[in-house]
């Protein structure tokens, strides 16, 4: 929005603006509006991506480049109003990684904190600083930031078979910090130093050590969150406890050390609704990244008379910008996982949310 004046007064304006961009100075009453919005007025778009698009062209790009010549094999989703920018809404980054047996995904790492969401396939393995766990379907694994990472896949003789995950970082608001950090190390795997289970005994059985001491600083001990138990806790809600009308049952992953989210940057979500909930409409400030486990459904979302609706079914993958209206509809049972930066905006106090009638 231009400030308005008679003709004289915006031809001196203009030359006046003309003079001082020299001097790398700017008029603010030019761009106040913009830069402080009476509410949230987010660049990014609804989208969704259908895993039956996505997948062929995943593997597609197994036969052109190994996983170890890439480092890391990863389709971006990248939101289609900000292409160019690898991020699928301003503060996160999402991708779809694909590992094929007998390879292995090379060990480095970087003060971006990464989850794995496992949505095709099971098998693989991922290690975090010393110890590996196996990959599940619906499984919430975490790379801590600064820890030593490598991904791997039984050979096919073994039983191993193509495992597509989801990646989800906080990779833009690193960089916004200009704070980024990344190592290789020099060897492809890390040396194991633990069994696999250790850290899931040790802080994912409602126990911490005497004497805990957080491992990996702000983030959750406990590093892979197996769908098994979460399935299970939302079942049991489902037949046994009050339906919330917008969210069906939703729980959010947690740091048993705390209480608190399980990544400083990004908390994850686990819903189920429940065959033919027809879920209220809510916005909050957090736009959201949804992977849908199971279930097919429909998610309506809306702002200023602009409506995506988008049909879901397992393996699909779709986004909620800030401040857009969202409802959940599910024809059958449904189970969704979700994520977003909502800890940096508790943190700051600036989250928002709404729900609607
Ligand atoms: O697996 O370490 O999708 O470093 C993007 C950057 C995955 C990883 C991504 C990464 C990784």
């Amino acid at each position: 929005m231009t400030v308005q004046g008679t003709d004289s007064a915006s031809a001196a304006r203009a030359a006046f603006y003309r003079e001082i961009d020299r001097l790398a100075l700017t008029p603010l009453w030019e761009v106040l509006h913009a830069l402080v919005p009476p509410q949230p007025n987010s660049p990014c778009v609804p989208a969704l991506w259908k895993f039956a698009d996505v997948k062929p062209h995943l593997l597609r790009a197994g036969e052109l480049i190994t996983a170890d010549e890439a480092v890391r094999r990863v389709l971006i989703l990248e939101n289609p109003a900000l292409r160019g920018q690898s991020c699928i809404t301003q503060s996160l980054y999402a991708g779809l990684q694909l590992i094929l047996p007998g390879e292995i995904a090379p060990s480095h790492r970087h003060t971006q904190s990464a989850l794995r969401f496992i949505v095709d396939g099971r098998g693989a393995w991922t290690a975090v600083d010393g110890e590996r766990t196996t990959m599940q379907p619906g499984d919430f694994i975490i790379t801590p930031s600064w820890t030593w990472h490598d991904h791997g896949n039984p050979r096919a003789e073994e039983g191993g078979e193509p495992v597509i995950w989801l990646d989800g970082l906080d990779i833009p608001m690193v960089r916004f910090f200009d704070a980024g950090f990344a190592e290789n190390l020099p060897q492809k795997t890390q040396p194991v130093a633990r069994a696999e289970g250790t850290s899931a005994a040790r802080y994912g059985a409602n126990l911490l050590p005497v004497r805990y001491e957080s491992p990996h600083g702000a983030t959750s001990p406990i590093f892979n969150y197996p769908y098994a138990r979460t399935r299970e806790a939302l079942a049991k809600l489902a037949r046994d406890a009050p339906l919330d009308p917008w969210d069906g049952v939703k729980l959010r992953y947690v740091n048993p050390a705390n209480g608190g989210y399980p990544m400083p940057t990004i908390a994850t979500f686990m819903q189920l609704l429940p065959a033919g909930f027809e879920g209220k409409p809510y916005r909050s400030t957090d736009g959201t990244v949804f992977s849908v486990v199971e279930g097919r459904g429909r998610a309506r979302i809306e702002r200023d008379g602009t409506r995506h609706v988008f049909d879901f079914e397992p393996k699909d993958h779709f986004v909620v910008p800030s401040w857009w209206r969202v409802s959940l509809a599910a024809i059958d049972e449904c189970v969704l996982f979700s994520f977003s930066d909502r800890p940096v905006q508790q943190a700051l106090g600036i989250l928002r949310e709404e729900r609607l009638p």
